[in-house]
C-alpha cells in the first residue's frame, strides 16, 4: 500500500494543506499537489475525491492514497505516520509520551473556532476574538510545556505533529494580525511560544512550503471588506 500514489488536494492559504504537505515532505514521500480554486463553489477536483464517508465534503485538504481519499488535517497527518513509520517520525514512540502528543492536537483542533472567529469578525466580535485568542495563547505558553525541556520544538528538537498542529501560529496569526492591525503574540507577553514560532521558521520544509506573507495579510484583509472565500468585485 505504501506505495500507491500519493495526491494532495489543497489551497494556496490553507494552514491545514500546510500540515499535511510538511508531513509529506518531512518524510520525503513523493506527491502530486493539486490546488483547488476554492473561491468557486463548484471545487470539482474535492468532488471528484471526496470519500464515501463525507460525500458533502468542500474542504481542503483532501489526500488520496491509492485511491482512498483521507479528510481531516490532522488525521491526515496520523495516516501518513502510520503509512510510513520508518521514515522521519511525526509521533512519539512511547505510549504515555504519544498519548500526551494527541492530547495537544486534539487541544488545538477543537480550539479552531477561536482562529475562525479572529479572522472573519470586525469591530466589536473582533475584541471579543481577541480576548479569546489572548487566552488561548496564554493556555500553550503556561500549560503545553513548551521549551520547559530547553528543546526548541513541541516534540523535542526535530518537529513533530504537534509542531504542525500548533503551525498556524506561527505565521497565519502574524498574518491575521497584521489585516487587523493587532499585536498579539509578543515576545514580552509569551516569550516560549515566539521563539517556538522564531525556530519553527527556520526549517527548510517549513520555509519552502509557507506561502507568500503579503498575499495572505491581502487573504485576510479582503475576507474582512467582502467575506469568507467570496471573490471580491473586480475594479
Ligand atoms: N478541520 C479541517 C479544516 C479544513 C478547512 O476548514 N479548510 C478550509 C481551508 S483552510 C476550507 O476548505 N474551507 C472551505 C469552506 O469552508 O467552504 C482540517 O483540519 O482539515
Amino acid at each position: 500500500m505504501g506505495e500507491e500514489s500519493v495526491k494532495l488536494i489543497g489551497a494556496w492559504f490553507s494552514p491545514f494543506s500546510f500540515r499535511v504537505k510538511c508531513a509529506l515532505e518531512m518524510k520525503k514521500i513523493e506527491y502530486d499537489y493539486i490546488d483547488e480554486d476554492m473561491f468557486k463553489m463548484e471545487r470539482p477536483i474535492i468532488s471528484k475525491h471526496n470519500p464515501s464517508y463525507d460525500k458533502e465534503n468542500k474542504k481542503v485538504p483532501v489526500f488520496v492514497h491509492g485511491g482512498n481519499s483521507v479528510l481531516e488535517s490532522m488525521v491526515i497527518v496520523e495516516y501518513i505516520e502510520e503509512m510510513w513509520p520508518d521514515r522521519y517520525p511525526l509521533l512519539p514512540k512511547d505510549v504515555y509520551e504519544k498519548s500526551i502528543a494527541r492530547f495537544w492536537i486534539k487541544f488545538i483542533e477543537d480550539k479552531g473556532i477561536v482562529f475562525f472567529m479572529f479572522f472573519i469578525t470586525s469591530g466589536e466580535a473582533n475584541k471579543k476574538a481577541q480576548k479569546d485568542m489572548l487566552e488561548l495563547l496564554t493556555t500553550i505558553e503556561t500549560q503545553s510545556g513548551i521549551k520547559d525541556d530547553n528543546c526548541k520544538f513541541f516534540g523535542g528538537n526535530k518537529i513533530n505533529a504537534v509542531d504542525l498542529a500548533f503551525s498556524p501560529f506561527a505565521y497565519w496569526l502574524g498574518a491575521m494580525e497584521k489585516a487587523e492591525g493587532v499585536a498579539l503574540l509578543e515576545a514580552h507577553k509569551f516569550p516560549k511560544l515566539h521563539a517556538w514560532t522564531e525556530a519553527l521558521k527556520q526549517d527548510p520544509v517549513i520555509q519552502k512550503n509557507l506561502p507568500d506573507f503579503e498575499e495572505l495579510v491581502g487573504f485576510f484583509e479582503n475576507i474582512k471588506k467582502y467575506g469568507y472565500l467570496q471573490t471580491p468585485p473586480s475594479t
